[in-house]
């Protein structure tokens, strides 16, 4: 039975917050679903690289900049007054989604990316030197490896990586192994784009504090599905990206534990982040604006909170608990396709919404486009920015699916009928 059969009259509706919800209702918030191809209505399962945006997001968007466009934090006029409300209420919708203390420790960044390269480039300059070791997987994401490479090759750092066992979960046993006293930073991914594993991050931070380093997660793929506390992860920084949970793209944030950040020296320089400047020096801003240098994405800001207004609305354990039963059912359905492999850990319950399989004689890229082709199925193929990872599943490349609040058990049948189609094309 398809999800969306299951509304009844018990069932609730999508605002409200228990109970299963229902994405043939929710398809309707996302305008561009209604595009059709070849006379199909879009099957979008490109979730990990980024989501489709709900009317409610498009609107505020548009309703900034028809009613209150001003630059922050500079005028004496109310246009500019209004139009700093509102980018520094989106800051506390931002807080509140992820339980930080305050709105101090929150630092608009254009994504995930920048906000790794931040802590990479403002704490990691600062407190990481000859000998240091820093910590990382065998799973991350190019931007949880690379800024990281950049730092310890300029620092004379060395970098570790926790291994995967075969089902593509993180060994802690061997995590524990790898923290030393030498060791600065554990910087991890909540949960891997590749093969969804959900990490156990709140052990890993406790391993990596009673060692004395902080920890940092890659929220990429996590906080746009689940509900995220970082007191209660005990992380000291934490990323997500705005595009990938319904937001504008350019837009995400990094928190950062206030101890911590206090003691960070600025990432960028310019306006906005000093408090008063000086020919040949400057001071710095309070927090967080000493982060912020120059006009930041007004609009993207309010977009990501209207973003978070929408999915809260939604409820995110009810979110998590519908990717996990439509992950189990994929899981199902394709791994009855004769030929292909499918990648992270058989057990849904840990892992997120993301599924890379091959299939035996056709190449990822090939599957990607027959499928769109043929059943108007948007999937990525290739190694999701993640060569070292798929270096250890021994692939070149892999297909992937990835759900969302909009996703139904109808989009994973079409999606397996698109394999099933590009099999018979390729004669395997
Ligand atoms: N970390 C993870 C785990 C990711 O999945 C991504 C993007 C990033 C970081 C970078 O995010 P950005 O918003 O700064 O680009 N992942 C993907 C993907 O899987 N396909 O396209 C982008």
């Amino acid at each position: 039975m398809s999800l969306a059969l299951k509304q009844t009259a018990a069932s609730p509706v999508p605002g409200k917050k228990s109970g299963e919800i229902d994405p043939a209702a929710i398809r309707k918030d996302f305008p561009v679903l209604d595009r059709k191809f070849g006379g199909k209505p879009i099957v979008y399962l490109d979730n990990p690289a980024t989501t489709q945006k709900p009317r409610a997001v498009i609107e505020a968007i548009t309703r900034f900049y028809e009613t209150t466009n001003a630059n922050v934090h500079r005028g004496a006029y109310r246009l500019a007054e209004e139009a700093t409300a509102a980018y520094e209420g989106a800051r506390e919708k931002v807080r509140a989604f992820l339980n930080a203390a305050t709105v101090e420790e929150i630092i608009f960044t254009r994504g995930t990316t920048e906000s790794l390269n931040l802590v990479a480039y403002a704490w990691g300059r600062a407190n990481v030197k000859s000998g240091d070791e820093i910590l990382l997987t065998e799973m991350e994401h190019h931007s949880n490896l690379v800024p990281w490479q950049i730092l310890a090759k300029e620092k004379g750092a060395a970098l570790k990586h926790i291994p995967l066992d075969p089902d593509g979960v993180l060994d802690l046993a061997v995590a524990g192994k790898l923290i030393s006293d030498r060791t600065r930073l554990v910087s991890v991914t909540q949960v891997s784009n590749v093969l969804g594993t959900i990490n156990p991050v709140k052990d890993i931070a406790r391993l990596a504090h009673d060692a004395g380093a902080l920890i940092c997660v890659d929220g990429a793929q996590s906080a746009p599905h689940m509900a995220v506390d970082v007191r209660d992860l005990d992380c000291d920084f934490f990323a997500l990206s705005g595009h990938k949970m319904c937001a504008p793209t350019g837009i995400g944030a990094l928190y950062v534990r206030k101890s911590v950040l206090e003691k960070m020296p600025p990432f960028h320089g310019g306006g906005d982040m000093i408090r008063q400047v000086f020919l040949d020096h400057a001071t710095w801003n309070d927090l967080p604006w000493k982060f912020e240098a120059g006009t930041p994405d007004i609009a993207g800001a309010i977009g990501l909170g209207a973003a978070i207004d929408y999915l809260r609305g939604i409820g995110l354990d009810r979110i998590r608990e519908h990717e996990k039963t439509l992950t189990a059912y994929a899981l199902r359905k394709l791994g009855e396709i004769p030929g292909i492999t499918l990648y992270g850990p058989p057990d849904p319950s840990r892992r997120g919404g993301v599924v890379s399989f091959n299939v035996d004689g056709v190449h990822a890229h090939d599957l990607a486009t027959i499928v769109d082709r043929e059943c108007a199925v948007a999937i990525r193929a290739g190694h999701h920015c993640a060569q070292p990872l798929m270096e250890r599943l021994k692939v070149a490349a892999t297909a992937r699916a990835g759900f969302y609040v909009y996703n139904m058990e109808a989009d994973v049948d079409r999606l397996a009928e698109g394999i099933l189609k590009a099999k018979e094309i390729f004669k395997t």
